[in-house]
Formats: C-alpha cells, sequence, structure tokens
C-alpha cells in the first residue's frame, strides 16, 4: 500500500507564501481550474496567494486534503491519454457547516484579498420569479436574523460587513460559477443582503462597498467529471503515493477575467487566463452554446439511456439536435469576443463533448436544470421569438428536462433520469400530471422556474408541453425527429 502524498515526496509544483485567497465551493471543479491558474501564477511570479479552501458541508475533500498536506493531483484525460500536476496551491481548508464563523473572519482577514467562489448556480439564493435574493429561503432568513451565516451570500455580506469595521481594507470577490454576468450578479445579491439589514448597519457596509470592493466577473471553462475509484486507483499508481482526491479533467481550459482586483491578483495570465473587458461576450458564448448545449445533449440521452455524455453524442440524432440548437438558435443569439472563431469554437465542443476517456455523466450534466436552464435559455429563446425563429430544440431541451425530473405518472425516464438531482424535483413532482401542456404551464408560468418573460411566451410554453406528450406518448426519438423537421 502506497504512502500518502506529501510535500517533498511528491512534484507539487509550488509552495505559496501566505494565503490571500478564500475560495468557497471546495470541489473538483475549483480544484482543476482556479487552483491550476493560481499555481501558474506562483511559479511565475511568487507572492502571498495561497488559497485557504472552504467546502459547504462534505468533509471528504477537507479530511483528505489535510491528510495528505494539501497536496492533490489534477488528471487530465483525453483519447491519447493521462497526464498528471499537483498544483500544491491551498495553504488550510475546513468545512464552513462544522466552522461558521471562521469564514466570516476570514473574509474580514486583511491577508485576504480576493474571495472566489464556486458554489454552483444553486448556490446564489437567487429568486428567478423576483430576480432578487430569495429573502424567503429560510437559510437567507436566518442569516438576515444574525448568528453565523449559512447561505453563501450571507457568508459574504456579514464577512463584507466585519471587514468595513475592522478597517474596510480592499478586497475582491470572484465568482467562478457559470452565470451570466456573475460579478454584478454576486454584488447585486451581496447588496439585496445588506440593504435588509436595519439602516444603520447597513449604510455603513453599503458605503464600504462602494469604496473598497469589486465584484469582476469572469467566464470559466472546463469540463470536469465527478472522480471515480478507478481514477483514485490510477492516480495512486502513477504518483507512487496515495491521492484519495484526485480530480479528472478535459484538456480544454480558459478564464476571462475582468481586470478590476481592489487587493491586487495574481499573475493568472501566466497559466493563460485573458484579462478582458469583454467578460460578459464570453458568458454568453459559453453559457449558451456549450452549457446550453450540454443540457440537450444530458437529457435527449439520459432518455435515450447513454450513461454518459461522449455515449450521448454519439446518438446521430442527437449529434444533429445539438449541431441545429447550436446553428439555428445559440449561435444567432451571441457575439463573438474578439479572437474567438466562433466555427472553430464549435468544432471544439464536439471534439470535448466526445472526449470518451473522461465519462462525464448525464446524470451530473442534468442536475440542478431548474436553475441552470434559467441562465442557459431565456435570451436565446427571447432572441429567436423577436427574430421570427420558434425555438423548437430549446423547446426540446425543457420538454427533456421535465420528462426526467417530473416524470408523469407511468412513464419511465430511465436510471439516468433518476439520478439527476434538482432543488425544483419535490415541487415538479407535486404538479405533475400526465397533461404536457398542463405541466409545462405550471413549471414555467405558475412557478416561473426560468424567469418571469419566458413566461409570457404562450406558443414557447405549448410547444414545450406539445413535446413532452410526444416523449411520453411516442417516445423521444419521435420528439426529436420532429423538432429537428419542425
Ligand atoms: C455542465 C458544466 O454540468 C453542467 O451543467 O454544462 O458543468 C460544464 O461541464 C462546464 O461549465 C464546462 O466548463
Amino acid at each position: 500500500m502506497s504512502a500518502r502524498l506529501q510535500r517533498g515526496t511528491a512534484n507539487a509544483t509550488v509552495t505559496p507564501g501566505g494565503a490571500g485567497i478564500l475560495h468557497l465551493g471546495l470541489g473538483s471543479f475549483h480544484r482543476a481550474h482556479q487552483a491550476v491558474y493560481t499555481a501558474a501564477a506562483l511559479r511565475a511570479e511568487g507572492g502571498d496567494w495561497g488559497i485557504v479552501g472552504v467546502a459547504s458541508r462534505s468533509h471528504r475533500v477537507v479530511d483528505a486534503l489535510h491528510a495528505q498536506d494539501h497536496l492533490y493531483a489534477v488528471a487530465t484525460i483525453s483519447p491519447e491519454g493521462t497526464s498528471l500536476v499537483v498544483p500544491g496551491v491551498h495553504t488550510d481548508s475546513y468545512v464552513a457547516a462544522d466552522e461558521p464563523a471562521r469564514v466570516v473572519d476570514d473574509l474580514a482577514d486583511p491577508r485576504i484579498r480576493i474571495a472566489t467562489l464556486t458554489v454552483t448556480e444553486n448556490g446564489y439564493s437567487y429568486s428567478n420569479a423576483t430576480q432578487h435574493l430569495d429573502v424567503t429561503d429560510p437559510i437567507v432568513a436566518s442569516d438576515l436574523r444574525g448568528g453565523d451565516p449559512r447561505s453563501t451570500i450571507g457568508q459574504l455580506a456579514r464577512g463584507l460587513q466585519r471587514r468595513a469595521a475592522a478597517g474596510g481594507a480592499p478586497i475582491s470577490i470572484l465568482s467562478c460559477d457559470n452565470l451570466l454576468s456573475n460579478g454584478s450578479h454576486t454584488e447585486k445579491l451581496v447588496r439585496d443582503f445588506v440593504r435588509e439589514l436595519p439602516d444603520a448597519e447597513g449604510a455603513d457596509v453599503l458605503a464600504y462597498l462602494d469604496r473598497a470592493v469589486t465584484f469582476p466577473s469572469s467566464m470559466v471553462d472546463r469540463i470536469v467529471p465527478s472522480t471515480t475509484p478507478e481514477l483514485t486507483e490510477r492516480v495512486t499508481a502513477l504518483l507512487g503515493a496515495r491521492d484519495d482526491i484526485p480530480v479528472p479533467a478535459e484538456p480544454f481550459t480558459m478564464w476571462a477575467i475582468e481586470d478590476r482586483f481592489a487587493g491586487g491578483r495574481p499573475a493568472w495570465e501566466a497559466g493563460g487566463a485573458v484579462f478582458t473587458d469583454e467578460v460578459g461576450a464570453f458568458e454568453q458564448l459559453k453559457v449558451r452554446l456549450l452549457n446550453g448545449t450540454h443540457s440537450l445533449i444530458a437529457y435527449l440521452g439520459a432518455l435515450r439511456g447513454a450513461a454518459t455524455i461522449p455515449d450521448a453524442i454519439s446518438l446521430p440524432d442527437v449529434e444533429s439536435a445539438a449541431a441545429a440548437i447550436l446553428r439555428q438558435e445559440y449561435e444567432p443569439s451571441v457575439t463573438a469576443p474578439a479572437g474567438v472563431d466562433i466555427a472553430q469554437y464549435k468544432r471544439d465542443l464536439f471534439s470535448r463533448w466526445g472526449n470518451s476517456a473522461l465519462g462525464h455523466r448525464t446524470s451530473q450534466v442534468g442536475s440542478d436544470g431548474s436553475v441552470k436552464l434559467g441562465q442557459r435559455i431565456p435570451g436565446p429563446v427571447l432572441h429567436a421569438l423577436e427574430n421570427g425563429v420558434f425555438p423548437h430544440l430549446i423547446a426540446l431541451t425543457v420538454a427533456a428536462y421535465l420528462a426526467c425530473v417530473a416524470p408523469p405518472a407511468g412513464f419511465d425516464p430511465g436510471p439516468h433520469a433518476a439520478a439527476m438531482t434538482d432543488p425544483a424535483r419535490e415541487r415538479l413532482t407535486a404538479v405533475a400530471t400526465r397533461d404536457g401542456r398542463g405541466l409545462a404551464a405550471r413549471a414555467i408560468v405558475d412557478l416561473q422556474l426560468f424567469g418571469e418573460e419566458l413566461s409570457h411566451r404562450t406558443a414557447f410554453v405549448e410547444r414545450v408541453g406539445d413535446l413532452l406528450d410526444t416523449i411520453v406518448t411516442r417516445g423521444v426519438d419521435r420528439a426529436i425527429a420532429d423538432s429537428l423537421s419542425a
């Protein structure tokens, strides 16, 4: 049995001086993305830019990081083979649920100059219906009453409140989640929280936010599936030391960031990050073309019995549906940022989705569709309708999503759909019905799952319902064929 991965015994690339970054959301994506760029920055310029990683509830990664000197390997996987790097940028880690006060303390610590976030689309306590912070969420409501905060926005707001009181050192909050305008989105939610505080308390924090806190936007991209026991064994054999938390990732990686850092930043460009004023264009391109189409592939694939994205995209009609949604419904809704060739970008997407060595699961991409689709589809649907194009394939995406997570009685969407988790699953199941139009109306109009604007697009809602009926009564193949020929 191999000894545990340790500094000195493994090829850790860097040793950070001290910690300047607090990261909320210590999942695989962070460890294969921002950590790798930060390692490159530290190699290039050094500096106190180590990362303190905070997991929200799970102990698995934190326990392993403590047992292995905060090291782990990122396995870059392609059909050509696997290569490993050990970023080595984390200086400490803990579980927020165990030490909730520590998150606030760390955010107030002037040595921390950036807080990065990968808490998923679902971690922002955002209400699509009100387009503001969901103050009816019991955790947010409790954070507003006081005590140690447990929601991400509550943690940020309370941490910044403490920081303002402790001297008000500048800091930047950098969202690395797949949300459009993720910087201003996060800022808006933090301000929503602060505005709910008693006047005197809130005013000081708002003045501090104006003066010394920035929320740059960033577009992040790298496909990172869940770790498997096989990968753990393979990495341990390759490293010659036991690593319980390796992260698998594709070779492609991209990070576009707005350069507005109040307290300095690492030289992330050393790892290939692009600092640009066009982050909005990068985000739209990625959230719509990559993520929007990814959702379509995941739901259609799951309904067709495909366990993985490469299995799904290898089905000819799923591939045709992906090509058509890109060409007809997503691409016309975006403007390419300077330097990006959309034709090449789309070719890359197909080879990335087809990376069979990666084994990215349809159930992983299909999870949390109620929050993910709210980011991915409304803009393109409205754009298409305003331009006289009916978005049949986006309607198919939503119909397939509903078939997976709110299957009408008597319809079995299969094991990959059953494995999808979704915060709206219960609410949707409660209104599930065999009438497709009825279910579509309850989800899109009554629950306003994808925001207010879409709830008024009756023809779209009805098309989702009709395609759902087709999936249930005549099969998903028929629904794909109908959407492609419409
Ligand atoms: C995926 C993303 O799970 C999903 O919804 O679309 O996680 C995707 O793999 C990443 O955004 C790629 O950067």
